[in-house]
């Protein structure tokens, strides 16, 4: 017998293993869950709508780090929404301002060993901390907060060997950077990356975190690192001593796939617009006029990050031509800026503080000026994002982010003399009571909404013969952006399904929603790789509400074909790649007997009507997805198997 990875040791800990073959179900008994502010509000309303009296997991935490501008009533009855169902079901709440639900919870929350579902994309941060952590859709996390085990295609394996140190300037952002120049963000879809080898040593644990944060954008089911003597400082730093247990994968542990990374041969990296993989050294942009410098969001706004750019500021002003935002993670990060008198540089730089929330990263406040040039120490640099259509972000390290805000141009941070040294804290500040724990007796609480909170769609069950026109045709790596964008004026409708619905498809094609209207719903196109990014599960459910009733692709990234079928909505692939371009918007498009045979075969044909072509598509579900799909979604799946007995106040 062969030693185990990482992930066969959670698995087989967990009564989950072994490991199916790649894309095989594999069914995962979850610990822990989290959801945000942004795609908690569905999350908990699905919870609601299953019926389950109070959370089944060992925890669930409801962040509020999304939406945190109230601009309008909206956002801040999300809030008390989600306050009020956290009592309610048992969970932790967050508030707004406590900080960045991913930063957070590696600060208190995240244990060695354990298993972590998030209604976010970036879950996988808590990888950092040697846990089995994914992203999902809100109605899985919904799920597996009501005791399910969360179902994923079983992956294949990585193993990533770090070897050497990073130079001085250099940053764990640019290890992942140099990850996704090398593999694309398409690299690690089906895939869990181990980290091992030499190097990790050298790596603190929120510099592990932001590797395995930025896992998601190579498309990878999750991340890992080893559970070691740095995982346990950083524990007992936080005063959690005792949630440290040891995880290493035994040294005979067999991979699908090694790779190799020298720390020291990696030099700083920039990802160029509009995609995280359009990776360049920083030296080849030198002198590339900066007009926006963003430092913070998940992947770059621990104590590490923030005091490494502080130093980097001190004695220094900010360009004056350059606008310099900093938002920090957390408020343990905020605090010890201000306690080690490094909040000071920020301000006599020029600094503009904002709350400890995601902020710019998700396009709520901040946007830069028209075609400006942005450098942000965020993950995700898609086309309009920033709030900005024509501007063009940059993904960097803080390192690079601080270098450029005082030079006001690209600058390889090398040449800025000797590189700050930031020792990891013996202990940090601990404020848990800034979070709000869930009493015992919780039957009385009441829930309150807002009129901004609509009730909840559900799909129907797939008809006969599916028909319809095709509503839009797309290329490769279409991402969930794309399909759903966010920034402050549409993030404030995620509670209410038909005015978020307006937005589908608003950048790339305005006129997308009254169409499909017009249409009576249809069919959408695409290439490899379709739904990459996030988890938000309104890129299904807002299509849903337009009437589409299937996806043709050639791909799809994972968590968004979950999202499609938990609603109902087919995720069909071509059989033939070339039929994807014997097709065209505008075609009238019909699938015979789609329902009868969803539950039996794999292939369905489909009729091109307007070109009197025919042409195949394969579904690749497993039975649990067949019958989902077949249900309309998998709420309904789960409430016809617990005999619709369960309240359901949404629907
Ligand atoms: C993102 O970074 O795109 C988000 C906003 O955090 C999303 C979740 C959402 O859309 O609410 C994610 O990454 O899953
Ligand atoms: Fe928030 Fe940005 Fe991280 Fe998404 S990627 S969780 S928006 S900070």
């Amino acid at each position: 017998m062969p030693g185990k990875t990482l992930l066969e040791k959670i698995l087989a800990a967990h009564g989950a293993g072994p490991l199916p073959a790649p894309g095989e179900p594999l069914s995962i008994p979850i610990d822990q869950t989290l959801t945000q502010d942004a795609t908690g509000t569905m999350a908990f309303a699905q919870f609601e709508a299953l019926g389950a009296p109070r959370v089944r997991t060992r925890l669930s935490v409801s962040y509020v780090d999304h939406n945190t501008l109230q601009t309008g009533f909206a956002n801040a009855d999300d809030h008390r929404f989600l306050r009020t169902a956290a009592a309610r079901f048992g969970a932790v709440y967050s508030p707004p301002g406590n900080g960045i639900c991913h930063q957070l919870h590696l600060e208190r929350f995240a244990r060695p060993g354990e298993t972590l579902l998030g209604a976010d994309s970036h879950t996988a941060t808590a990888g950092g901390m040697g846990m089995l952590a994914m992203g999902a859709g809100g109605l899985d996390v919904a799920l597996a907060m009501a005791g399910e085990r969360f179902s994923v295609p079983g992956p294949r394996l990585v193993k990533v060997n770090l070897s050497g140190r990073l130079s001085p300037w250099v940053a764990a952002k640019d290890v992942i950077l140099e990850l996704l120049r090398r593999l694309s963000v398409k690299g690690g879809v089906g895939k869990v990356f181990e980290y091992a080898g030499p190097g990790v040593a050298g790596l603190s644990v929120p510099e592990r975190a932001t590797i395995t944060n930025m896992g998601a954008e190579l498309g990878a089911t999750s991340s890992i690192f080893p559970s070691d003597a740095e995982t346990r400082r950083f524990l007992a730093a936080q005063g959690r001593a005792e949630d440290f247990t040891p995880l290493e994968a035994d040294p005979d542990a067999v991979y699908d796939e090694e790779l190799a990374l020298d720390l020291a041969e990696i030099a700083p990296l920039a990802a160029r617009p509009h995609s995280p993989d359009n990776v360049v050294p920083v030296s080849e942009l030198s002198g590339l006029k900066v007009d926006q410098v963003v430092i913070g969001s998940c992947t770059n706004s621990s104590y590490k990050d923030l005091a490494t750019v502080a130093k980097i500021l001190e004695g220094r002003k900010v360009h004056p031509e350059t606008s310099l935002v900093v938002a920090p993670g957390s408020r343990q990060v905020l605090l010890m800026l201000a306690e080690k008198g490094l909040l000071r540089h920020f301000i006599e730089a020029g600094a503009r503080i904002m709350e400890c929330a995601c902020g710019p990263c998700i396009g709520t406040g901040q946007a830069p000026g028209s075609a400006g040039i942005t450098l942000r120490t965020v993950n995700r640099n898609f086309a309009g994002r920033s709030g900005t259509a024509d501007a063009g972000v940059f993904l960097v390290s803080p390192e690079t982010a601080a270098a450029a805000a005082v030079t006001g141009v690209f600058t390889d941070p090398r040449g800025l003399g000797e590189a700050p040294s930031i020792p990891m804290p013996e202990k940090f500040p601990r404020h848990d009571g800034l979070f709000i724990f869930p009493e015992a007796d919780s039957c009385n609480v009441e829930i309150l909404r807002g009129p901004n909170i609509k009730p909840l769609p559900l799909g129907r069950p797939i008809e006969d013969t599916i028909e319809g026109e095709v509503l839009i045709s797309l290329s490769d790596n279409v991402t969930t952006d794309d399909i759903m964008p966010a920034g402050a004026h549409i993030l404030q409708f995620r509670s209410n399904v038909p005015a978020i619905s307006r937005y589908v498809f608003s950048r790339m094609d305005p006129g997308f929603a009254e169409r499909a209207e017009k249409a009576g719903g249809g069919f959408i196109v695409a290439g490899e790789n379709y739904g990459q990014g996030s988890s938000r599960e309104h890129a299904a459910l807002a299509p849903l509400h337009l009437g589409v009733r299937a996806v043709m692709a050639l791909s799809f990234a994972r968590i968004h074909r979950a999202n499609l079928i938990n609603f109902g909505i087919l995720p069909l692939l071509f059989d033939d790649p070339a039929d994807k371009n014997r097709i065209a918007a505008g075609d009238r498009l019909l699938i015979p007997d789609a329902g009868p045979r969803l539950l039996l075969e794999d292939a369905l044909t489909v009729v091109n009507e307007t070109r009197g072509a025919r042409f195949s598509v394969r579904l690749d579900l497993n039975d649990e997805e067949r019958r989902a799909a077949a249900a309309g979604g998998r709420l309904n799946l789960y409430r016809e198997r617990a005999g619709a007995a369960c309240a359901a106040p949404f629907s």
